[in-house]
């Protein structure tokens, strides 16, 4: 397989005015006939190149004919899965028909069947599994789609935009014909037939147009639709409140399905979604499930502006609708919920998996210049990295002007598909601000590293900050060019009060400092004495901070800064010191022992009534296993292990009383509501539960287990069940028993129980997830379960990180059994073992040699790319 390259783009040869789709949908064989209205496109120039479609190896040609004449095989030729026509007029009607097979997709791209029902999934290049196509994003036009299939058995026949028209064939047969008048590019498309239970509502626009809402489900699902019904609507409120941006259809469908690649899909005025980011009951589902839920419905209806009225021009350019989409969806949520706890909850994400990627082989630019596979780079660093490109630029511009040049983008775009820079070009326009340098970080892979040195001068009363940057070198990258990072910065005095000091002649409490150069220096004026740093509120760039705090400071931001994110970040710092120094005794074999800093502020916290339970909640939570070993090199994860438990033991058994205290007091009484406000005291609740269950006491392990047992929510309830696990609970094992016997009608509860399986910390991991693998429960073909079992496993340290590499093994062979089956799921199951090089030697050579075995392998795409550079 060959790499594209970002350089090489073209507009295309050929445009495609019209799309006209016939399906006649069959599991075993369907037959789709298009009809391309097509012409040769006036900006690629006088050519006279020959009409070159996409395909895939899994469509079969039937026929093809150009303006109704049938070609005969001289005259085309189907070759590395292109359909090639040699010659053609400047405008033409090409018709072609082609056989597929739903039922045998298992890659879930393209037309296929998830339990009894037909859908799609066609970004980025699904569409070519369907029918030979221009499969480009910059290739936008007008679908009509005909579905034609039995009635009893798909009584629901959806496609994009409006249905138009309903009849019968002379068979008996159902036709169903589906018109969108806005153009879009094949990656938008969807279909979608079965037997489907629906949930109707409307939506008044702000210019007060109803707006038809359908969420479609299989019938013993549809009791789980209201909240994303809800959240649906207060998305759209949202989008027109705070974008100006309304919905343009009269209907907008959503519809859940089981077996899906990843989350949920975008297409035009039919999204479709994986049921697990969608259903939602109190029973049956947690707290971050409703969040995400929530989260994911909004992210997914926000792409109808950025993304589908205003598309990428070529797959480069990705971020350009995820990274604004991810940043529109976190503001949406940060708005109905609190800020704080998201940007929190954001940023620990960020820095713990985009910070790994950006340190490893696969480490790319938010705007990457090359792909063998662009389904690889579905990344966190497009994502969320791109998140945090925009989320800065918002900083840079602030709030007015960051709308005004939102406005613009749309304004001069709507219909477009663009760059990047095209994104950036408006917001420059539209505020004066330059952003020449700053468009750095859509090139330029890596994280940054800003070190920060401070002095004092008394005399004059004056305080400077040092900053120093560095983004290490990444594959295909050995030198960097400083990047624009806004840093944002207060002082606090020793009592902890907030300083105000002048920076350029403006006095202010919170001052943003625009770093540019590689090395540069902040003075801060009017103040009488050396005073505490808080840097980087917010996050407000991307970078590994490097400030020498003393645990004293740490212990002063954590209880008096007024940036509630800061007051996390510093515990967190305050937690990965004392935890480094015990990985190193773990590392060096030495018995465990610290005199902890954070007894004290953990205690603070536990007594201070003021402060928002889900922020208590999120600081006594610990660096978990994965931030720690993206912090480490080299990685030793049953030191890493061995050091988080000792900590929590000691912080437990400190602090028992404490925690007792405050698991009785956030206990809630009556109806489960996913609130802000309930979800707050259930998470400070769990947490002061697992640590009080750490402790020997006999009244604790009971109430793990009156909690599981009496529980009227799944956050609950699923919470003691972890508790148990994670503490070696002497009923453990019972409780996952009874757990099964209680839900094992209820798949999404089901893979959770398959998750918390095979994460067990024990001797014989490895039995277990193999017994799994052959449970009745677990299903191969659907990547839920897949990512369950096989994920739950990653992070068993003792099953997967086994010193004998039995882990890596059994990964490797589940990686080589997918790869040809669904190569995007075998793809990203290889994450774990790209770490290699950062692994203890023992454990590195292991790993390296089953990712040598699976290379040996007849390889999909996705699965070369990923293995290949990583033993690069
Ligand atoms: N745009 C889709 C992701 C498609 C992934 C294709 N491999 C979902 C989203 O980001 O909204
Ligand atoms: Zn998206």
């Amino acid at each position: 397989p060959s790499a594209i390259f970002l350089k090489d783009y073209k507009v295309p040869p050929f445009l495609i005015d019209k799309t006209e789709l016939t399906f006649d949908l069959d599991e075993a064989t369907t037959i789709v006939t298009s009809r391309l209205h097509m012409r040769r496109n006036p900006a690629f120039g006088k050519s006279t190149a020959p009409l070159v479609l996409d395909g895939g190896e899994d469509v079969k040609l039937i026929g093809v004919a150009m303006d109704d004449y049938a070609l005969p095989p001289e005259e085309y030729r189907v070759s590395e899965n292109k359909l090639i026509i040699t010659a053609t007029a400047d405008e033409f009607l090409l018709t072609c028909e082609t056989l597929i097979e739903p039922q045998n997709n298992t890659r879930l791209e393209g037309l296929y069947r998830s339990s009894s029902m037909f859908c799609t999934q066609c970004e980025a290049e699904g569409f070519r599994h369907i029918t030979y196509y221009l499969d480009r994003p910059d290739v936008m036009s007008v679908f009509t789609t005909t579905i034609i299939a039995d009635e009893a058995r798909y009584p629901v026949m959806l496609s994009n935009g409006n249905e138009v028209e309903r009849g019968k064939t002379d068979e008996g047969k159902t036709v169903v014909v589906w018109h969108d008048p806005f153009p879009k590019p094949a990656y938008l498309f969807a279909l979608v037939a079965g037997d489907l239970a629906v949930k109707n509502d409307v939506f008044t626009t702000q210019s007060k147009r109803d707006v038809k809402l359908q969420i479609f489900t299989e019938s013993h699902n549809i009791d789980k639709v209201d909240y994303a019904m809800e959240a649906l609507k207060r998305s759209m409120r949202w989008d027109e409140e705070t974008y100006g941006r309304e919905y343009d259809l009269d209907i907008f469908m959503i519809v859940a399905v089981d077996d899906f690649n990843m989350g949920a899909m975008e297409n035009k005025g039919l999204n479709i979604f994986n049921s697990s980011c969608l259903l939602a009951s109190p029973e049956t589902t947690t707290d971050d499930t409703y969040l995400r839920v929530e989260a994911i419905v909004a992210h997914e209806y926000f792409h109808n502006w950025s993304g589908n009225r205003v598309t990428c021009r070529d797959w480069f350019q990705l971020s350009l609708k995820e990274g604004f989409t991810v940043f529109r969806d976190q503001t949406f949520s940060a708005d109905m919920h609190s800020e704080t706890v998201k940007r929190v909850e954001d940023v620990s994400f960020l820095k713990t998996a985009q910070f790994a990627e950006d340190a490893g082989p696969m480490a790319h630019p938010v705007r990457p210049a090359s792909f063998i596979e662009i389904s690889n780079f579905y990344t966190l660093t497009v994502y969320e990295k791109g998140s945090e490109i925009v989320r800065m630029i918002h900083t840079l511009l602030g709030a007015e002007k960051f709308r005004a040049g939102s406005d613009l983008y749309f304004d001069r775009h709507d219909g477009q598909a663009v760059t990047c820079d095209d994104f950036v070009a408006a917001m420059q326009d539209a505020s004066g601000v330059d952003l020449t340098q700053f468009k750095r970080w859509y090139s330029q892979a890596g994280t940054p590293i800003v070190k920060v040195t401070d002095s004092f001068d008394a005399a004059t009363g004056t305080y400077r900050l040092t900053m120093v940057q560095d983004t290490p070198a990444t594959p295909g990258q050995p030198t960097k060019l400083p990047l624009h990072i806004p840093v944002r910065v207060g002082l606090l005095d020793e009592q902890g009060s907030v300083l105000t000091a002048e920076v350029n002649g403006v006095s202010a409490e919170d001052h943003v400092l625009h770093l540019t150069s590689s090395e540069q220096e902040f003075e801060f004026h009017g103040l009488s004495a050396k005073p505490v740093p808080s840097l980087l509120r917010g996050f407000s760039a991307p970078v590994k901070l490097r400030y020498d705090y003393s645990s004293t400071d740490l212990l002063l931001l954590l209880s008096s800064d007024s940036d509630g994110f800061n007051r996390w970040s510093a515990s967190q710092q305050l937690a990965v010191n004392e935890l480094t120094a015990l990985i190193n005794q773990a590392i060096e074999g030495q018995e465990l022992s610290i005199d902890s800093q954070l007894v004290h502020g953990f205690k603070a916290l536990l007594n201070d009534e003021s402060l928002d339970p889900a922020m208590v909640a999120l600081i006594l939570a610990l660096p978990s296993q994965a931030y720690l070993s993206e912090l480490a090199t080299p990685i030793y994860p049953a030191a890493i292990k061995q050091a988080r438990q000792y900590l929590k033991a000691l912080l437990a058994n400190a602090l028992s009383a404490d925690f007792e205290r405050v698991y009785r007091e956030h206990k809630m009484d009556g109806d489960y509501q996913p609130t802000a406000e309930d979800i707050a005291h259930r998470s400070l609740k769990n947490i002061a539960l697992s640590y009080w269950a750490e402790t020997e006491s006999e009244l604790a392990q009971q109430e793990v287990v009156s909690q599981f047992k009496t529980a009227n929510n799944m956050t609950d309830q699923f919470a003691a069940l972890s508790i148990a696990v994670n503490s070696q609970h002497e009923k453990a094992e019972a409780l996952l028993a009874s757990f099964y016997e209680q839900w094992k009608a209820e798949p999404l509860v089901v893979n959770k129980w398959l998750m918390l399986s095979a994460s067990q910390e024990q001797e014989t991991a490895l039995t277990t997830v193999k017994g799994l693998m052959e449970h009745p429960a677990f299903d191969l073909k659907n990547p839920n379960k897949v990512r369950s079992v096989l994920g739950g496993f990653g992070q068993s340290v003792s099953g997967f990180h086994h010193e004998n590499g039995s882990g890596y093994a059994f990964l490797a062979d589940q990686i080589i059994l997918l790869n040809k089956r669904n190569p995007q799921i075998a793809s990203r199951l290889c994450t774990p073992l790209t770490r290699w090089k950062k692994m203890q030697p023992e454990l590195s050579v292991k790993m390296k040699a089953e990712l040598e075995r699976i290379l040996a392998e007849d390889l999909s795409k996705d699965v070369y790319e990923v293995i290949s550079k990583s033993l690069a």
